[in-house]
């Protein structure tokens, strides 16, 4: 062990509700605001790593805050390894099994391991894993949307340059479906990417006779069709579909990405930083989609999806849903429809005044 590698000092976590842009419609409910867990790692060298997750729900706020700082008291005292950390937190949660809040702590940690690693390295996480920051092409991410009524919005995407919108489907009926893509399709033009995103809500028969229908509107990839723990399922409409089928945000660190590559779950994957095992478990990811040749998006984590992109081989689109940036001094930027890396680190720094604002616990 090198004199220089951080050790871990405390761990703290704290909830924030915070507000957003535009609410998140899709097929089983809307996100109006954002419920978010900021995680600070303090190292004996005088730098902090950060991170945040996500926590989908407010209820399930304060025991994800609870989990993240009671893992984080075991770890006090020991070296920032995060390949020896997620061995013992495999070992640790090994019988309980990790998928669920307590794998998003783990992940959530993870991260900020990586942050906290590479600012003391005076390095972006980027340069550290052994690329550097590059330009990732971008898509804007919608919930459910009306062409007419969101219209401004939508332009307003095209005008900050972004190169593809992401919508959701299955909030409705298939009718409604095809009604908002064809609006969609018309007022985008034919060379911005579009994708539907139906958040597990179709049975494979449902999404089959669906899919079909949106065919003539060049959709770039159809999201989650049907539920996500369903491999063969979505194996199965792949098997017809004329549209790349999407998914992974929901699929749970690194094993579970061999498995549904295994089961030719779908075309291209978007693993989540929260529940893929961090940046830790992204990179082993990486390798798998890179010997099955398959592109790799990502799923909200904006800022730091933007450092593992940059050393993905396969690497294609980032999702923007700007969940943190009321509550980051450095929000993401998007510059000509593209998020470039920023450092230290991750490039994650709170703004304090925001926070107090919006903290819940
Ligand atoms: C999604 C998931 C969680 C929150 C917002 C949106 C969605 C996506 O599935 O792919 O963005
Ligand atoms: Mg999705």
């Amino acid at each position: 062990m090198s004199k220089s590698t951080p050790a871990i000092r405390s761990v703290r976590a704290r909830a924030v509700v915070v507000p957003l842009k535009r609410p998140v419609k899709n097929a089983f409910g809307i996100f109006t605001t954002g419920p978010l867990v900021l995680i600070d790692v303090e190292t004996d060298q005088g730098v902090t790593g950060r991170a945040y997750i996500f926590a989908y729900a407010n209820v399930t706020l304060k025991p994800l805050v609870h989990l993240v700082e009671e893992i984080g008291r075991e770890l006090v005292g020991k070296p920032i390894v995060p390949f020896e950390l997620m061995a013992a937190m495999d070992a640790k949660f090994r019988l309980l099994g990790w998928q669920g809040l307590v794998g998003m702590a783990v992940c959530g940690l993870d991260m900020a391991y990586w942050d906290a690693l590479g600012q003391c390295a005076g390095k972006t996480v980027a340069e550290l894993l052994g690329g550097s920051p590059k330009p990732i092409p971008a898509y804007d991410s919608y919930g459910a949307v009306d062409p007419v009524k969101d219209e401004k919005d939508l332009r307003r995407s095209l005008d900050q340059g972004f190169r593809g919108i992401k919508i959701k489907g299955g909030d409705g009926d298939a009718d409604n479906d095809e009604r908002v893509v064809s609006g969609v399709r018309t007022l985008l033009g034919p060379d911005i990417a579009l994708m539907i995103d139906f958040n597990q809500s179709l049975d494979p028969a449902e999404a089959t006779r669906r899919i079909e229908r949106l065919a003539p509107y060049d959709l770039h990839w159809i999201e989650e069709p049907v539920a996500q723990e369903n491999l063969l399922g979505h194996a199965k409409v792949r098997a017809t579909s004329p549209t790349p089928i999407q998914a992974g945000e929901n699929w749970w660190f690194p094993r579970g990405f061999a498995e549904a590559i295994s089961a030719g779950a779908s075309d291209l994957i978007m693993p989540d930083l929260m529940k893929c095992g961090g940046i830790t478990g992204w990179m082993r990811i990486a390798g798998q989609a890179e010997a099955a040749s398959i592109p790799q998006s990502s799923h909200l984590f904006a800022e730091a999806s933007a450092h593992v992109l940059a050393v993905t081989p396969t690497a294609h689109w980032l999702e923007f849903l700007d969940f943190a940036g009321s509550i980051l001094a450095r929000p993401a930027e998007i510059v000509d429809g593209t998020l470039t890396a920023s450092g230290p680190g991750l490039g994650l720094e709170w703004n304090e005044a925001a926070v107090k604002k919006y903290v819940i616990a």
